[in-house]
């Protein structure tokens, strides 16, 4: 299990974070997902077995975002 922080571009009311979180909570191997608004980050924590970084960058784009 690994814990990393993803840099978001975009993300500003409570929605976007409800939204970040359910798309990267919903894919298998990541156990807990947690946006920061003031920061703009989101701390994944996921299987590296069953998961890559690229694999959430990319749901976390498909909702409209960028990552750095
Ligand atoms: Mo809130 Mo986020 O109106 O793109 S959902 S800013």
């Amino acid at each position: 299990m690994q814990t990393k922080s993803l840099d978001v571009k975009g993300m500003t009311c409570g929605h976007c974070k409800m939204s970040v979180e359910g798309a990267l909570n919903k894919l298998d191997g990541v156990t807990a997902a947690e946006v920061d608004l003031g920061s703009g980050k989101v701390e994944v924590t996921y299987d590296e077995t069953k998961i890559s970084l690229d694999n959430m960058k990319e749901a976390v784009e498909d909702q409209g975002y960028d990552v750095a």
